[in-house]
């Protein structure tokens, strides 16, 4: 999509600090952190929320969750532990509408969620 900024990140024509990419996803650090460690895990393939996945995306949102422990065991946090999590429209807290898993870790994470 032209006008979506993470479609724009994915194909580097806005900089991003880049953690991990490969054909399907890209990793980049949030630009405002919520944790020590906050990356986006997102398709590269532009994806609107949670509510647009088909049963053809199930191994792309699996993919998306085995990098994300890959950043973490990469960043430390394996171990100690990290949250993942994906926010889906307006009461979910999602701003950007550009598929993301956030992966938070570098502190203790409270229950529940704000
Ligand atoms: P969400 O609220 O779940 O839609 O999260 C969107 C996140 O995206 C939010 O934590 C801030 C981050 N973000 C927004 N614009 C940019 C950007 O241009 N670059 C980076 N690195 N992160 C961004």
């Amino acid at each position: 999509m032209t006008d979506c900024i993470f479609c724009k990140i994915a194909a580097g024509e806005i900089p991003a600090e880049k953690v991990y990419e490969d054909d399907h996803v890209v990793g980049f650090r949030d630009l405002s952190p919520q944790a020590p460690v906050h990356v986006l895990i997102i398709p590269r393939r532009h994806i609107a929320t949670l509510n647009d996945l088909t049963e053809a995306d199930e191994a792309l949102v699996g993919h998306m969750h085995r990098i994300a422990a890959r950043v973490a065991a990469d960043e430390g946090l394996a171990e100690r532990g990290y949250r993942t999590l994906i926010n889906c429209n307006a009461e979910g807290g999602q701003t950007v509408f550009h598929l993301h898993l956030h992966l938070l870790g570098g502190r203790q994470m409270t229950w529940p969620p704000g």
